[in-house]
């Protein structure tokens, strides 16, 4: 394999062409995959079988969420919880542990932070003789490495998909998130780089592919396996994090505990928690989290389309949907915008449905790969129903459209979201 898959655009078009090769080894006609997608049979599951099973044992019981999820800070939905935007007015930068969002693909699993190791292994590596098929780091060992801290923004890449229904009439498969499945956290831990310099990664090296420990995930009778997916080795050597702890402590179970990944600016699927083990490859390896989902689908999309990386630009009002605003009074309405590329540059706000935009002002940090905060003054003359519209650009003059094309599964919607709000 050449050492351009190290360039990721070679590498997406590089995967795109294997993907493409591996639907016609497996008997499956472009056409027929966008129909086994579009019914959401994920039968190009799995990918080559892993080298070995991880070392620690999950164990899972009771309910998938471990944390409280009191209603004024939650919309559960089943394995996964979204956090209420209007309990974000009163937070600061972060969101605080017991308010982050929460998306499983099965449940949090109880995990021995004292047994825990975190296994690398692969033909990328170069091991030191007699030193065995991998390597090992328990959570001590890690926390002996220097740490770093970084505050970023987690994402789910299906944020936002109730919006396809509600908005554009076309509803998409998932998890009917409105704007809540995104936090900010101060997260802290090892740089990945760190841990696979220090398991001998070699330059032959293209794909990193982390994995959870919490339980297979089985959809419409198919075994898809742990929670996997493939990394390019240039973003898990750039800015990627092995986090132990987030906001100040240790990591608390629904959000990984005790390592979870940060991927900046990725999708949320790429921050794998419970991380139990790392293959690191010279060839670009497979997961359904990389082929079958996490891609876009549908009559837009070429059936080759690359995996999903960063997160669209975004913004969301802390305010719950058809609050009620004084008559001529003047109130502040309040908010954040993201970016998975940059930091924000600005934010319009339209109280007359797009007519026109007024800017709202931006307060607090505002940094790449999490959100800036804003605020806006209304005072509203005309009782009865309206819609406050917000529209985020980032620094890169990325900015939020009025729609976006549908996608089978939902992902990255990223239009300007019409909120509606009543005068009286
Ligand atoms: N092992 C594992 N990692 C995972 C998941 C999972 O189900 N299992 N869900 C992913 C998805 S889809 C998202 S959006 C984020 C959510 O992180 P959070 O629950 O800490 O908010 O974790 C990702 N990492
Ligand atoms: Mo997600």
């Amino acid at each position: 394999m050449s050492d351009d898959l190290r360039d990721e655009e070679t590498y997406l078009a590089a995967r795109a062409e294997q993907l493409a090769a591996r639907m016609e080894t497996e008997g499956v006609s472009r056409k027929g995959l966008l129909q086994l997608v579009g019914s959401a049979l994920p039968l190009l599951a799995g990918g080559k079988p892993l080298a070995a099973p991880a070392p620690a044992a999950a164990r899972t019981v009771g309910p998938p969420i471990r944390k409280p999820l009191p209603a004024e800070w939650f919309v559960p939905f089943g394995t996964n919880a979204e956090t209420r935007w209007d309990s974000l007015a009163e937070v600061g930068y972060e969101v605080p542990n017991d308010r982050f969002f929460v998306r499983n693909h099965t449940a949090t699993p109880t995990i021995d932070h004292r047994t825990w190791r975190l296994r690398v292994f692969g033909d990328g590596l170069r091991l030191r003789p007699g030193a065995g098929d991998a390597v090992e780091f328990s959570l001590r060992d890690l926390k002996r490495l220097r740490s770093r801290k970084l505050t970023a923004l987690i994402e789910c890449a299906g944020n936002g998909r109730s919006f396809f229904a509600g908005q554009q009439g076309t509803p998409a498969y998932g998890t009917q998130w409105a704007l809540g499945g995104v936090g900010v956290a101060e997260w802290r831990g090892v740089p990945l780089s760190e841990v696979l310099e220090r398991s001998g990664i070699t330059k032959a090296a293209v794909d990193v592919l982390p994995q959870g420990l919490d339980a297979n995930v089985v959809t419409g009778g198919v075994d898809l396996g742990k929670v996997r997916r493939p990394l390019p080795v240039d973003k898990a050597l750039d800015d990627v994090l092995l986090a132990y702890e987030m906001n100040g402590v240790p990591l608390p179970p629904d959000h990984g505990f005790p390592v979870r990944l940060v991927v900046p600016g990725w999708v949320g699927i790429a921050s794998v928690k419970w991380l139990g083990q790392i293959e690191v490859s010279t060839r670009p390896l497979f997961s359904p989290w990389n082929t079958t989902s996490y891609r876009m689908f549908g009559p837009d999309y070429p059936v080759d389309a690359p995996p999903l990386t960063n997160q669209p630009v975004k913004s969301a009002l802390e305010l719950p949907r058809g609050a009620v605003l004084p008559l001529g009074r003047r109130t502040t309405l309040t908010g954040r915008a993201w970016s998975g590329t940059a930091a924000i540059r600005r934010v319009e706000v339209s109280t007359d449905r797009g007519a026109t935009w007024a800017a709202a002002k931006l307060y607090g940090p505002n940094r790449p790969g999490a959100w800036a905060r804003w605020k806006f003054d209304v005072e509203p003359r005309s009782p009865g129903e309206h819609e406050v519209w917000v529209c985020a650009t980032d620094e890169e003059g990325r900015s939020q459209p009025l729609s976006v094309p549908f996608n089978t599964f939902g992902y990255l919607y990223s239009a300007v979201v019409r909120h509606p709000v009543v005068v009286a």
